[in-house]
C-alpha cells in the first residue's frame, strides 16, 4: 500500500466515504422518528436530528459523486437477522449499531483524506453511544412506570408457555422468581425468558441475582429486605438498569424511595402461602403508599379476582401476582381480567 492517494484509491475511498454517510445518517433518521413520534422526546429527537446534519455538510457532492451503485457487489448480500426485527428494542438496537460501525469507517478511512473529518465522527460517535444509554434507559423507565400488571413467576413445568400466554394477554412486566433450581437450569430459564419477554415488548426482571441479571442482560433486578443494597446492585448493573425492592412498611417504603429503588413491592396485602409465615401488611399499607409513595410501585401478596377490586380501591395503581396467574386455567385470560380491573381506575402517575 505505497501510494495511497493515487487516482486508484481515491475513488475507493470517495465510495466508502459516501456509503457510511449514507449509512449512518439513514440509521440516525430511524432513530430519531422513534423518539420523535413514539417517545415526544424533543432532546433526543434533535440531538439525532444535528448529527444527521453535521454529517451532510461533510458529505460533499466531490463524494457523492463517487458513487456506483451499479458496479456495488454489496447491493444483493444481505443477512437473514436483517429482515427480521423481533421488536421496537431490537430494531432500535440494529440502527444504532449501524450507525456506530459507520461513523467508526468514517473515522478510519476518514484519515486518508480529512483529519477533521475523521476526528468528527469519532466524537460523534460517543455522542450516539450517549444517545443509545439514554434511548434505552428512557424506554425502560416509560414502559417500568406505564405497566399496571407484574407477573411474578413460580416453579412450572411449562413456565414458558404460561408466561407467554400471559404476554399474549398484554403483560408488559415479568420477573423470574426461582428460589429452588440450580444455577444452571436458572441461568438457561433466565436467557430463554428474557428473550421471550423481549420479543413481546415487555420488561424482563430477575428475583434476588444480580449476576443473573447481568448475565443475561435483564431489565433489572428485583431485591428483598435480606438481599444486597440497591447500591451493589447499581454498581454492578450500572444506572440504565432497573432496580425494584419489596417493602413491607412505611419505613422500609421511605427508605428504598431515598435509595434511589425504580420502584417497589407493597405488601404482603393479604397472607399468602407464596410467602408462607409472612405477616399481611393489610390494606392499610396500601392506603399509606397510595398517598406516599414517589416511585412506581405495585401491591403484592395474596391478590385474585376475589379481592382485586379492594386493592384496587384502597389506591394501588399497580398490581403484582403470583398464583392468580401462573396457576390459572389460562394465563391470557386471567391477564386480560386484571388488567381490565386495573383500568376501570386511572393511572396514578408518580
Ligand atoms: N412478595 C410479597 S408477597 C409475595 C412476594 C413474592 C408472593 C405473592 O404471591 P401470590 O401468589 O400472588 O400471593
Ligand atoms: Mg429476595
Amino acid at each position: 500500500m505505497s501510494n495511497l492517494h493515487s487516482d486508484s484509491i481515491q475513488p475507493a475511498i470517495w465510495r466508502i466515504l459516501d456509503a457510511n454517510f449514507d449509512r449512518a445518517r439513514e440509521g440516525l433518521r430511524i432513530i430519531e422518528e422513534w423518539c420523535r413520534f413514539a417517545l415526544n422526546d424533543r432532546t433526543m429527537a434533535n440531538e439525532c436530528k444535528q448529527m444527521r446534519q453535521d454529517l451532510g455538510m461533510w458529505h460533499t457532492p466531490e463524494i457523492r459523486s463517487a458513487r456506483d451503485t451499479t458496479r456495488d457487489v454489496g447491493t444483493a448480500l444481505t443477512h437473514p437477522r436483517e429482515e427480521q426485527r423481533t421488536g421496537i428494542e431490537q430494531l432500535l438496537q440494529a440502527n444504532l449499531c449501524r450507525v456506530q460501525e459507520a461513523l467508526r469507517v468514517l473515522e478510519e478511512y476518514g484519515k486518508l483524506s480529512s483529519v477533521a473529518l475523521s476526528s468528527n465522527c469519532k466524537q460523534m460517535r460517543y455522542r450516539v453511544y450517549a444517545l443509545e444509554s439514554n434511548l434505552l434507559t428512557y424506554r425502560r423507565r416509560q414502559s417500568l412506570a406505564s405497566a399496571r400488571l407484574y407477573l411474578v413467576t413460580a416453579a412450572a413445568p411449562d413456565l414458558l408457555a404460561r408466561v407467554e400466554a400471559a404476554l399474549q394477554g398484554g403483560l408488559t412486566l415479568v420477573q423470574y422468581r426461582d428460589k429452588d433450581s440450580n444455577d444452571v437450569d436458572r441461568l438457561a430459564t433466565a436467557q430463554a425468558m428474557c428473550q421471550l419477554c423481549h420479543k413481546y415488548g415487555a420488561l424482563f426482571i430477575i428475583n434476588d441475582r444480580v449476576d443473573l441479571a447481568l448475565a443475561v442482560d435483564a431489565d433489572g433486578v428485583h431485591l428483598g429486605q435480606q438481599d444486597v443494597s440497591i447500591e451493589i446492585a447499581r454498581q454492578i448493573l450500572g444506572s440504565q438498569k432497573i432496580v425494584g425492592k419489596s417493602t413491607t412498611n412505611p419505613a422500609e417504603m421511605d427508605r428504598a424511595i431515598a435509595e434511589g429503588a425504580d420502584y417497589i413491592g407493597v405488601g404482603p396485602v393479604y397472607e399468602t402461602p407464596t410467602k408462607a409465615g409472612k405477616a399481611a401488611a393489610g390494606l392499610e399499607y396500601v392506603q399509606h403508599a397510595a398517598k406516599h409513595a414517589t416511585v412506581p410501585w405495585f401491591a403484592i401478596g395474596g391478590i385474585d379476582s376475589t379481592n382485586i377490586d379492594d386493592v384496587v380501591q384502597a389506591g394501588a395503581p399497580g398490581l403484582a401476582m403470583v398464583r392468580a396467574i401462573m396457576n390459572a386455567e389460562n394465563p391470557t385470560h386471567a391477564v386480560q381480567y386484571c388488567l381490565a380491573m386495573l383500568n376501570r381506575v386511572p393511572q396514578m402517575r408518580v
